[in-house]
C-alpha cells in the first residue's frame, strides 16, 4: 500500500492498528506500535508519503482519509499512554497501602534529665516566693568569679575553688578568664545592673578542676540566690529558706543553721536538713549525724555591696548556693552523682 490508498485500505489500516493496539499492554509494546504505524517508517506514514504521486483530486480525497486515520490512531495512542501510566499509580499505591486497622507504632517519647527537673523545681519554689529567675556565663572573668566577690589574687581562699583556667593571656601575663566555679559571680552582675530591691535565683553550671567520686563532679549544677533591699535581716534569709527547705523535702522538715566561711558573706552559714531517711536518729545517709548539709549561704558582704556602688549603709542582702545534684541525690536517694552524667537510659528512665 505504498501508493493509491483505497478508502478500504486505510479503514483496514486503522482497525488492524486499532486491535494491536489494545493487545499493548506495557509502554514498551505501546512504543513499538508508534513505530510501527505513526514511525518514519511507520506504515500510515508511507501512505502518507505516497499521496503525492496520486493525481491532485484524488490525492485531496485520499490525503484527506489517511490525515483521518492519522488523527485517531494518534488520539488512542496518547489514551493508551495514560492507561499505562495511571496503571503504574495504581500499582504503587497498592504496594504502600496503609492498613488502618494494624495498631500504633510506639514512638518512644524523651523527657526532661533528672537534673533539669531539679533545677525547675528548685527555681519554682523560689519563684512562689517572688524571686526572678536570671542566667549568666558559664565562661567568666577573674574578676567576677573572684574578685569582686571579695576573694583578691592570692588571697588563700581560692583554693576553696579549684579552677579550671581559659588559655587566655592578657597584657599582664595573667589568665583572667576561666569556667566559673561556683553561680556567685552573678550576685555581682546582677546588681551592677539593677538597684534594689533585687530578689533572683540564678541556675547554672559549674565548673571544676577536682577528681570525681559519689560525690563530686567536675561539672555540676548550682543553684545561686540573692535578696537585697532596705531593712533584710538573717531572720528573713532563714524564714525563706527553711520554706524552700519544706517545699522541696516535706512540710515535716527541720532545718539547722551552723557558722561556716565564704569571703562575700558576713556572717556566713551552712544550712542541712535533718535526715529524711532516719529522721534525725543516724543512718548510713546522714553518716550518722541526723543532719544533710544542703547548701552555704550568709549576708552579703558589705564590701560586695560597696563594691557594685550599692550603699551598704542602707541596703543589707542575703545571698545562698546550693548543688542541684546534691539536693536531687537527697529528695531520690541516689548514691553517686556520676550516674548523672554517665548517658545510662537505665537510670534516666525513672524519672
Ligand atoms: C559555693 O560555691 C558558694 N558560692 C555558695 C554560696 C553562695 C555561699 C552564696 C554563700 C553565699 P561550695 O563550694 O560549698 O560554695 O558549693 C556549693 C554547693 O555546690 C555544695 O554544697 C555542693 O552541693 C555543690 N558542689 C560543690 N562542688 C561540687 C562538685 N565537685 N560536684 C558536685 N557538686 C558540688
Amino acid at each position: 500500500m505504498t501508493s493509491n490508498p483505497t478508502p478500504t485500505d486505510l479503514e483496514e489500516l486503522q482497525a488492524s492498528a486499532l486491535r494491536e493496539l489494545e493487545q499493548a499492554a506495557s509502554s514498551e509494546a505501546i512504543e513499538q506500535w508508534r513505530v510501527a504505524y505513526l514511525g518514519r517508517r511507520g506504515r500510515l506514514t508511507q501512505v502518507l508519503r505516497g499521496l503525492s504521486s496520486l493525481a491532485p483530486d484524488e490525492r485531496r480525497t485520499a490525503g484527506a482519509a489517511a490525515n483521518r486515520v492519522k488523527a485517531v490512531l494518534e488520539e488512542r495512542l496518547a489514551g493508551a499512554e495514560e492507561n499505562v501510566r495511571l496503571g503504574r499509580l495504581q500499582a504503587i499505591a497498592e504496594e504502600g497501602r496503609i492498613d488502618v486497622t494494624l495498631p500504633g507504632r510506639h514512638v518512644p517519647v524523651g523527657r526532661l534529665h533528672p537534673t533539669t527537673q531539679m533545677v525547675r523545681e528548685i527555681c519554682d519554689a523560689f519563684a512562689s516566693m517572688g524571686f526572678q529567675v536570671v542566667e549568666g556565663p558559664e565562661v567568666e572573668w577573674d574578676y567576677y568569679n573572684f574578685e569582686m566577690l571579695n576573694i583578691p589574687k592570692d588571697h588563700p581562699a581560692r583554693d576553696m575553688w579549684d579552677t579550671l583556667w581559659i588559655d587566655h593571656v592578657d597584657a599582664q601575663g595573667e589568665r583572667p578568664m576561666l569556667l566559673r566555679t561556683h553561680t556567685s559571680p552573678m550576685q555581682v552582675r546582677t546588681m551592677q545592673n539593677a538597684e534594689p530591691p533585687v530578689r533572683v535565683v540564678v541556675p547554672g553550671k559549674c565548673y571544676r578542676y577536682e577528681a570525681t567520686d559519689a560525690t563530686h563532679e567536675w561539672h555540676f549544677y548550682q543553684v545561686e540566690g540573692l535578696a537585697v533591699d532596705e531593712g533584710i535581716t538573717f531572720a528573713d534569709m532563714k524564714g525563706t529558706l527553711y520554706e524552700f527547705a519544706r517545699l522541696i523535702f516535706g512540710s515535716e522538715r527541720k532545718v539547722r543553721f551552723r557558722v561556716d566561711f565564704f569571703p562575700f558573706v558576713e556572717p556566713g552559714a551552712e544550712m542541712a536538713i535533718d535526715c529524711f531517711v532516719c529522721k534525725g536518729g543516724g543512718c548510713n545517709v546522714c553518716k550518722g549525724t541526723g543532719w544533710i548539709e544542703i547548701l552555704g549561704a550568709g549576708m552579703v558582704n558589705p564590701t560586695v555591696l560597696e563594691g557594685v556602688g550599692y550603699d551598704s549603709s542602707r541596703y543589707t542582702g542575703f545571698a545562698f548556693g546550693m548543688g542541684v545534684e546534691r539536693i536531687a541525690m537527697l529528695k531520690y536517694g541516689i548514691d553517686d552523682i556520676r550516674l548523672f552524667y554517665g548517658n545510662d537510659l537505665r537510670f534516666l528512665q525513672q524519672f
